[in-house]
């Protein structure tokens, strides 16, 4: 089988839309604590050290708009969301990764984490979404940053984003452990990992 056809204007496969916007997520909302509340990246970057921005800092960096779908698993996708934030690619640029890296850990409040491939967290229209249609995120929907990767499902942008981990091999993620696909691509209807071949993932 070759690749699902992205037409214009189309869905992935198995999705249907969703008007308004419904708050997902397992565990409870954290409280934002802008004293202690820092963004990290570490890992395998390029100078070997770990790079840190407090709230203020990390509101400084410059910011990108991005429109896009978003497709979570459970079937629905809202159409055309406009978000707001620092570019993966800034981030990127930024601190960059040392050779070999392959992948990120995205870790978020709690513990939550998605694994990515670095490809797809560098591409063009990866975001650290601060905003949603010009507001600021709110509480319940990953204030003070969630990442936003439209060319996947949306479990792979965790909410209350809090740092990146450059690896030089993968490992799963939070949901990647409990059943959902490594890749998690929507247009290939990734959904969970009994669908995996070889090769798309660290075994099980
Ligand atoms: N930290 C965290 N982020 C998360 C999740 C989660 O459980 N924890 N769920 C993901 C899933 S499955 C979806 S569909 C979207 C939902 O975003 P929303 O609540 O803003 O609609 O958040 C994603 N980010
Ligand atoms: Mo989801």
């Amino acid at each position: 089988m070759g690749e699902p056809e992205r037409r214009d204007g189309g869905l992935p496969p198995g999705q249907r839309t969703q008007r308004g916007w419904p708050v997902l997520h397992y565990g409870p909302v954290p409280r934002f604590k802008p004293d202690r509340w820092e963004f990290q990246v570490f890992g395998a970057t390029a100078d070997g050290a770990k790079h840190a921005w407090n709230h203020e800092e990390f509101s400084a960096l410059p910011l990108s708009t991005v429109t896009a779908d978003l497709h979570c698993v459970t079937k629905f996708s809202m159409r055309d969301v406009e978000w707001t934030g620092v570019s993966a690619a800034t981030l990127l640029d930024l601190v960059p990764p040392a050779r070999g890296v392959t992948h990120v850990m995205v870790w978020a409040e709690y513990g939550y984490s998605a694994n990515l491939r670095l490809a797809d967290f560098a591409r063009a229209d990866s975001l650290l979404a601060t905003h949603r249609g010009g507001e600021p995120l709110t509480a319940e929907h990953g204030f003070p940053v969630r990442l936003v990767v439209p060319g996947l499902y949306a479990w792979k942008g965790p909410k209350w984003m809090r740092g990146v981990e450059y690896m030089l091999a993968d490992r799963r993620g939070f949901w990647e452990e409990r059943g959902y696909h490594n890749l998690g691509d929507p247009w290939r209807e990734q959904r969970y990992s009994y669908q995996e071949e070889p090769g798309d993932g660290p075994e099980l």
